[in-house]
């Protein structure tokens, strides 16, 4: 097929050798090393199939906006699914970076029947192969869509009718089955519409407990076919339903030890649904690295003025940076990477714009790379915090955590001594500056 991204004649230019024409890196460098390893390998950067070739553009109040001429625009479903993928793969080319994501339903159309679906999925996917041959581009993830369909409108694994849970589960096994043959690195599920709107219709107990059971299955799957990758869960707080039962990263974190399997799942943070469950993207990612529970990265934030997902380019190095911190201090992604699961502005229509916004996000993410390794060398943030707590290596500090120690020893040791602590300041604003002089000299 003829190239779709005509403007755009061959390779982004990587940082240093910018056209000029905003079509260029300005800041990533595949090869720089930083923090012991390739730009690249600790980006992990992967394009998203379904926001980027598969979304018309839509919103809740209008029709599609964008040039994408395989939607709709032939009555054989397999042709467009073919010229998506030609596109889509032209377009992971050009952008240069080493990953992508997909679900079941953005790389193959759904059949009349399951065996349907999963017959069209495996001829994508051979393609699918022969295409990662060629290019070098591999697989990130895969995932299974089983929220856009009206049978799932009262959930999958947690919907009251257990012949959905069975149409999920087999969606979930062809997918999981595609990620492996693809060699993808992990597989996600997105809780979707796992979730309730209403306690007058719904047992929440009895929902979870189908939950856990379907993640067990899957886990169990796995294993059945020597998929070696990290299998994902992705935290949202609302949206598609009032209370989605992922919430965020603590939350599924109990969920997980509640049904004995923290060894199966982690989890995949993204920065837009941190920031919806009230949290920052740093704490998020805090979390669940302190936990063991720490996967990968959707990139993707929201709109500081408003309460829902807009899943927009990531733009800001000062929200971003502290997060890849945390992320590089604790040795970087295993099996992870950071995928771009954006979406344009609905009035974003030129072809081009799909690179403006990749490379602007991945700009944004290896300044904030740069960030991290000069806040470790700095040290600031480090020598902070292992000062604040030194007085736990203390006498008291250690004798507090001795098996003999009882809450009456400690009482009676601090009422016989006359204890009367005095509090130190946290140095809030001090930190913030110090992080600021590090952002502002990083280059
Ligand atoms: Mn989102």
């Amino acid at each position: 097929m003829a190239d779709f991204f005509t403007d755009v004649p061959g390779r982004i230019a990587v940082a240093g050798t910018d056209p000029g024409d905003g079509l260029g890196f300005r800041v990533y460098d595949p090869d720089r090393i930083v923090a012991g390893r390739r730009m690249e390998d600790q980006l992990r950067i992967a394009v998203c199939y379904w926001h980027s070739f598969n979304w018309p553009g839509s919103d809740i109040f209008g029709d599609g906006t964008f040039d994408r001429p395989w939607l709709g625009a032939t009555d054989d479903p397999m042709a467009a699914a073919f010229a998506k993928q030609d596109a889509a793969f032209e377009f992971f080319q050009k952008l240069g970076t080493p990953f992508y994501c997909f679900h079941d339903v953005d790389m193959a159309p759904a059949g009349s029947t399951l065996e349907e679906s999963r017959a069209n999925l495996d001829v994508l996917v051979d393609r699918a192969q022969e295409k990662q041959e060629l290019t070098g581009v591999r697989l990130l993830w895969g995932t299974a869509n089983a929220f856009s369909h009206p049978r799932f409108a009262a959930g999958a694994a947690t919907n009251p009718n257990p012949e959905m849970f069975a149409y999920a589960a087999t969606q979930v096994r062809n997918a999981l089955r595609a990620t492996h043959r693809l060699g993808g690195e992990n597989y996600v599920l997105w809780g979707g519409r796992e979730g309730y709107e209403t306690l007058l219709n719904t047992d929440m107990r009895q929902e979870n407990d189908h939950l856990a059971r379907f993640l067990e299955l899957v886990a169990d799957y796995k294993r059945s076919i020597g998929f070696t990758g990290m299998l994902l869960l992705e935290p949202k707080p609302q949206e598609p339903t009032k209370h989605q039962y992922d919430y965020d990263s603590a939350t599924i974190h109990g969920f997980l030890d509640r049904y004995d399997l923290l060894d199966e799942y982690r989890v995949n943070i993204e920065v837009n649904h941190a920031t919806l469950a009230g949290h920052s993207f740093h704490h998020e990612v805090a979390y669940a690295l302190g936990n063991g529970l720490f996967g990968s990265i959707d990139a993707n934030r929201g709109d500081p003025q408003n309460g829902w997902d807009t899943d927009q380019f990531p733009n800001s190095v000062e929200e971003l940076s502290l997060g890849m911190y945390e992320i590089i201090r604790s040795g970087g992604f295993t099996t992870g990477g950071f995928n771009f699961d954006t979406k344009l502005r609905r009035q974003s229509m030129d072809r081009t714009d799909l690179f403006h916004g990749h490379i602007g996000g991945i700009d944004t993410l290896a300044q904030s790379l740069l960030v991290a390794e000069a806040l470790i060398d700095d040290g600031v943030l480090d020598a902070g915090r292992t000062a604040r707590y030194a007085d736990w290596n203390g006498t008291l500090g250690r004798k507090i955590f001795e098996e003999t120690t009882t809450l009456d020893s400690i009482a009676d040791e601090a009422t016989s001594t006359n204890l009367d602590p005095h509090p130190v300041s946290g140095r809030q604003e001090y930190l913030e500056n110090e992080v600021n002089r590090v952002i502002w000299s990083t280059t």
